[in-house]
């Protein structure tokens, strides 16, 4: 397909949706298209930059005069000035608040100019199951998600839940998260695997930004039981606003000793590397990148039968679902799975074999196929 030059605007933290954003932009860079990230800080995956990969930092200036600095604004007119100096073809947002209403501002200012530029907007999950409930915000995620020239939702429960609670008409496409399988070939460090399991125990991981919706009290429940069957760690992995109150609760139930909480770090593959098994039980979850990365590096899921995560994990087979808060049901399947080395092997290999259905080479053509849909429209609409 032709070349595009693309605006990627995304949060540029560890959260799922800005490490979708950030791989889709360097993969799409890497087939030739010019990608111009529009954030506040450099995305946190994104690495050096390569060919075809521009940054461009919105500043925020601190006016006395504001309690609060309008970003948003801040940000559709940086959309603006990117637009125009390195004539993007189109700009891709991801999540709805604040980069899908700022980019429909800066379209209709450029439109206003005689200059078309087309809006997708990808929808992650929280932007919906969460803001999306809230008054505050729900008027106007409808009307950006209404505007956008494409809509994309990691998931058909994601797609659903905002039909539902939307009434949005136009179509919603489908594409699901996916795996950049190079970043999962690399050895086992077995020294870190030594120092989170000294005395060869199964090595039980959560990944997360440590939110209510993450439910980690329960992965802390499911450990306590898995641990009093067989000798067990459990790795915690991430930061966020129910860390401390989680780490109080792990010594409330006795099992400080065994939990290894090392907080936030840059790439997850290498905790993935040394589990042996994965908790992700949350409330919901749009899709659930961790546990497809979980996948990747062998480790099969224990998850909540939430929202999109029975699109990744095959009940059964590279992993469990249980209904959500069912700890007894989660701790009996971790049994199950880690009790025979077979049945852990089986389940190892079904996990990463699901994993490559999710291979990033499947994913990135179908939004390829989106920009060029738009694009053509545009091309062939009369000016
Ligand atoms: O996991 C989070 O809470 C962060 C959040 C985000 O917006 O970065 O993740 C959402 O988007 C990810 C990428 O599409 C999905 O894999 C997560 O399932 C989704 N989180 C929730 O729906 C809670």
């Amino acid at each position: 397909m032709k070349k595009l030059r693309i605006g990627f605007v995304c949060y540029p933290t560890f959260g799922g949706s800005g490490v979708v954003a950030t791989e889709l932009g360097k993969a799409l860079a890497e087939k030739g298209h010019e990608l111009h990230f529009i954030t506040y800080s450099a995305p946190a995956r994104m690495g050096s930059l390569k060919q075809n990969l521009f940054y461009h930092e919105v500043h925020m200036t601190d006016y006395p005069l504001f309690d609060f600095q309008p970003y948003e604004l801040v940000l559709a007119s940086k959309m603006v000035e990117v637009a125009k100096a390195h004539q993007l073809d189109l700009l891709h947002v991801h999540y709805a608040i604040p980069h899908a209403s700022a980019a429909i501002i800066a379209r209709n200012i450029l439109s206003d100019e005689g200059i078309d530029l087309p809006v997708v907007t990808t929808l992650h999950g929280t932007d919906i199951t969460l803001l999306g409930k809230d008054p505050a915000f729900k008027p106007v995620i409808a009307y950006a998600i209404n505007k956008s020239n494409a809509v994309t939702a990691v998931s058909h429960s994601l797609k659903r839940d905002t039909e539902s609670l939307f009434g949005v008409k136009k179509p919603i496409h489908v594409v699901h998260n996916f795996i950049c399988p190079s970043h999962f070939e690399r050895p086992v460090d077995e020294q870190f695997r030594a120092a989170v399991a000294p005395n060869d125990e199964k090595i039980v991981t959560h990944i997360s930004n440590f939110r209510p919706v993450k439910r980690v009290d329960d992965v802390l429940k499911i450990f306590a039981r898995i641990l009093k069957r067989i000798p067990a760690k459990l790795l915690l992995v991430g930061d966020g606003p129910e860390r401390s109150r989680i780490e109080k609760f792990a010594e409330e139930l006795g099992i400080r000793s065994h939990v290894i909480s090392i907080g936030k770090i840059k790439n997850p593959v290498e905790p993935l590397l040394v589990s042996d098994l994965f908790l992700l039980p949350s409330e919901t979850e749009s899709f659930g990148l961790a546990a497809l990365e979980a996948m990747a590096a062998e480790v099969p899921v224990i998850a909540s039968n939430a929202g999109g995560l029975p699109e990744v994990i095959e009940h059964g087979k590279s992993g469990y679902l249980a209904p959500v808060g069912d700890v007894e049901a989660m701790a009996n399947f971790a049994l199950e799975i880690l009790g025979s080395s077979d049945s852990h092997q089986k389940f190892k290999k079904a996990a990463r074999e699901r994993a490559w259905d999710f291979h990033l080479s499947g994913i990135v053509p179908q939004y390829e196929a989106i920009y060029d849909g738009l694009i053509s429209q545009n091309d062939t609409t009369p000016k």
